[in-house]
């Protein structure tokens, strides 16, 4: 075999980037995060065509079932992943905490964006305006679908009601200003992208409710193949955000928990120092195991199996296992439908 001319180009001199095609969900709060993520490839790459493509997701399609029974592998991922692999679509923009943390072959986080506020925000009916969640009266009904928020309140406040409430944002403030809920629960962290942070009652204090892994911040998954799309996207990494999600991701993989599952987290860093809080609880709220795990952010992976297996030790495994079979038997501990 001759070795090629030496000298000759045999790349075309000119190529044409193609337009980057971004996988989004249709709801309100996806395509915001989904336009914002857009604008800043934009911004940050201006030579470039940034393309968004819409798709529902099983999770948008079943809204009469409560969350907790349909298990959750990739419920509101699964479609944008299979338009990936299939290559009609480049990058998909998910709610990090949306995105399991075991992701398909040939598919990679390629940015976490920067965090917003990751906590919990009670939101009440109008006469509890002077209420908050350590006030709420005996028997109030308290409306989520997450079984991490039941059963941490239920921990604190056993004598709460909880009722499952699906559907966005708009319909479930709906819901429960017409009465069918005393006060629900939702991430601070979409109202204030949707411009409704003034519904936001009561920042839920850390010490009552650990976040869900990863709340607050958006993942960015791309083919790992990728170059191309992996170099755009690494300018939206934040990398203290990165490492605190690492961590947790880390945290809730070795648990093997879905996204259905009382487990909650909470990070920050202290320098170098990364601290890592987890939580998992039982559905009646009577068993709780908390530990916190401090260690080298740049090792964050580590410190969040380690919490993982501290957990474990304490009777977290244990409550997991008999939280599946609640679910999948349908407990009366679940929210009420
Ligand atoms: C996941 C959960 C919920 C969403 C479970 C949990 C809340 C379900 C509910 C994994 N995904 O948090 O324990 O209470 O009915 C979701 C929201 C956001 C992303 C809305 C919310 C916005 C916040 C963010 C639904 N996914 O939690 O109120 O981007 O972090």
């Amino acid at each position: 075999m001759s070795s090629p001319v030496s000298g000759l180009q045999t790349t075309p001199s000119h190529t044409i980037d193609p337009t980057i095609r971004i996988g989004s969900r249709q709801s309100q709060l996806a395509l915001v995060q989904t336009y914002w993520v857009q604008a800043q490839l934009q911004k940050l790459h201006p030579e470039r065509a940034f393309e968004v493509c819409t798709m529902k997701t099983q999770g948008d399609k079943i809204l009469d079932v409560a969350l907790a029974k349909i298990g959750d592998k990739g419920l509101f991922t699964k479609e944008l992943e299979v338009a990936m692999i299939q290559q009609q679509t480049d990058l998909a923009v998910h709610s990090l905490k949306d995105l399991p943390t075991r992701l398909p072959e040939g598919l990679v986080l390629g940015a976490i964006t920067e965090r917003v506020d990751p906590a919990d925000a009670l939101v009440v009916h109008a006469k509890h305006q002077d209420k908050q969640v350590d006030t709420l009266p005996a028997g109030a009904v308290v409306g989520t679908s997450s079984l991490r928020r039941l059963a941490q309140l239920r921990h604190h406040f056993p004598h709460l009601t909880f009722k499952d409430i699906r559907g966005n944002l708009n319909t479930r403030l709906q819901k429960l200003d017409a009465g069918e809920y005393d006060a629900i629960i939702l991430a601070a962290a979409g109202l204030q992208r949707l411009g409704m942070g003034d519904r936001i009652h009561q920042v839920i204090p850390a010490d009552i409710s650990l976040h869900a892994v990863g709340q607050g911040a958006l993942g960015i998954e791309c083919r790992a193949g990728d170059s191309d799309v992996l170099s755009l996207l690494k300018s939206l990494e934040h990398q203290p955000t990165a490492q605190r999600c690492q961590a947790e991701r880390a945290f809730l993989r070795e648990l093997e928990g879905g996204c259905q599952v009382p487990i909650g987290v909470n990070t920050h860093l202290e320098g170098e120092q990364l601290v890592l809080t987890g939580v998992v609880a039982s559905l009646d709220g009577k068993r709780l195991v908390k530990d916190i795990a401090t260690g080298l952010a740049s090792e964050a992976e580590r410190l969040g199996v380690e919490l993982a297996h501290r957990l474990r030790q304490q009777g977290a495994q244990e409550i997991l296992d008999e939280i599946f079979v609640e679910v999948r038997q349908g407990s009366p501990l679940l929210p009420k439908e």
